[in-house]
């Protein structure tokens, strides 16, 4: 991060912080379940999803007005199980356009739901998605071109677990909300009157929007969740707009068993771990050893220094107190291994691309936060090689079935790249190996400075009527422009 933007950056949070005042917590409240809606055991009917405007309250006492999909604020955690199609209706019904991205999906284009998929207020978008890949935990938000930050701050976002044969027999936790849980992470601001507020400016647009204070499942953290003596498994999706997240136990290290697209080879055990805006990570916490625990995240994740260090920004929050009780649930041990992976051999790769995430491309920032109403979607504020996003340009053609390295560089500040319909393996990370829990199936890597390179093969069609994305998954960041598009045929 270069020192303009860090400074401003910093600005920005003591200012919505009040100083040190946002950062202390308050009394744990109980952990919200997110409705289940569990498909593995078949699916009968056609599976509803109404996109609606709601309010909830976040635990502050105060109603905020939100977006939901079939909930009051997010959607439903859906577990599926690989082979079977998912016949989706998604309603949209919030008074503007949205759509609905299966983010993590091996699915073709058509299907996946980006910026050309639009659903039109008051209209009904039903594609039938098909579930080929492995155990992954995945999710759906909003990828409306110019609305996509807004839209999924607001709540429209849900889990999609993706279970298998292997997965489901797998001597691993997977009683949900009693042994197994899904906590969606995110950063919220509150404005005086305690409502969730959302605004536009420069520093938004050039750090993403970041929030004062984390929520999980929709509630202001800390919470808390009673478990049983035994390995319980936590299913982390970063939902925040912006936020690189840094988690790491209360006690003892975080044991991580998957990423994005599947489960690592075996567990590994680190003392923290790096998450950016749109991945997810499978951890499981042994409840035998201590009688509590908590899962503690860090939101300057993506660092600060001193000047955040000098404010008490580089403190540690408690997300999730477990307190261990005596009631049933998993009594196996910590596996040893979970997945043949493979290690990836860039020699299989054909094609080598290469990508650089322009910030500065000399817009106006503050003038466009102004006007965004009506630039929205078409902003050309920031860009991938020199190009701001363009609906009706067609950035890069893949071969189905090729295997390709990307290799991603970035003109300032550190940001999370993500590519559609597919998942991949990373080579490299910032010019070196990636850290050991990151090294498995992926769909999220991080850039700062050097390359960062990825393995990947794109095994579905993907025509210039709907084509795939790769993007920033700062979602201010996307919606500026720093977004391409590629077919595959
Ligand atoms: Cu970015």
């Amino acid at each position: 991060m270069d020192r303009r933007v860090f400074l401003q950056s910093a600005g920005a949070s003591l200012l919505l912080a009040g100083g040190n005042l946002a950062w202390a917590q308050s009394a744990p409240r109980p952990l919200p379940i997110i409705p289940l809606t569990d498909l593995t055991g078949g699916i009968e009917d056609r599976i509803s999803l109404a996109l609606n405007p709601a309010t909830h309250d976040f635990g502050n006492g105060v109603v905020s007005e939100t977006l939901g999909i079939n909930h009051n604020y997010l959607g439903p955690v859906i577990r599926v199980k690989q082979g079977q199609t998912l016949p989706f209706d998604v309603a949209n019904n919030i008074g503007e356009t949205s759509t609905i991205h299966w983010h993590g999906l091996h699915i073709p284009g058509d299907v996946d739901g980006g910026p050309h998929q639009e659903i039109e207020h008051g209209s009904v978008w039903s594609p039938d998605v098909p579930i080929v890949q492995h155990a992954s935990m995945n999710w759906f938000h909003s990828h409306m071109h110019g609305k996509t930050a807004q839209q999924t701050y607001k709540g429209l976002a849900g889990v999609l677990l993706v279970e298998d044969d292997a997965s489901l027999a797998a001597d691993l936790p997977n009683t949900y909300g009693v042994d197994d849980f899904t906590l969606v992470l995110q950063d919220k601001t509150f404005d005086d009157s305690g409502k969730m507020a959302y605004e536009l400016s420069a520093a938004v647009f050039e750090d993403g929007f970041e929030g004062d204070t984390l929520t999980v499942n929709g509630a202001i953290a800390p919470v808390a969740q009673p478990v049983p003596t035994g390995l319980v498994r936590l299913r982390i999706l970063n939902a925040c707009n912006a936020r690189f997240l840094r988690l790491s136990m209360e006690t003892g290290p975080i044991t991580v068993i998957a990423s994005d697209g599947g489960f690592l080879s075996s567990p590994v055990e680190a003392n923290n771990i790096l998450m950016s805006p749109g991945e997810r990570y499978e951890v499981l916490v042994d409840m035998t050893a201590f009688e509590t625990n908590a899962l503690k995240v860090n939101l300057n994740g993506n660092g600060g220094g001193f000047l955040s260090d000098l404010f008490g920004g580089n403190r540690s929050v408690t997300a999730l107190s477990l307190a261990r009780t005596d009631m049933r649930g998993f009594d196996g041990a910590l596996p040893t291994q979970l997945a043949n992976l493979v290690p990836p051999n860039s020699a299989d790769a054909t094609v080598t691309r290469d990508f650089q995430l322009n910030m500065n491309v000399g817009a106006d920032l503050a003038a466009l936060a102004l006007a965004w109403e009506n630039v929205c979607g078409d902003a050309g504020a920031m860009a991938i090689n020199g190009q701001p996003m363009k609906m009706d340009r067609i950035d890069e053609k893949v071969r189905k079935g090729d295997t390709e390295i990307w290799r991603i560089s970035v003109d300032d500040q550190l940001h999370p790249f993500h590519i559609h319909g597919c998942s991949f393996r990373i080579l490299s990370q910032n010019g070196g190996p990636p850290p050991s829990y990151a090294a498995g199936w992926k769909d999220m890597v991080h850039v700062d400075d050097g390359w960062s390179e990825v393995l990947v093969r794109f095994d579905y069609e993907a025509t210039d009527h709907t084509p795939y994305m790769y993007h920033c998954h700062i979602l201010e960041h996307e919606d500026c422009g720093m977004m391409g598009q590629f077919t595959v045929t």
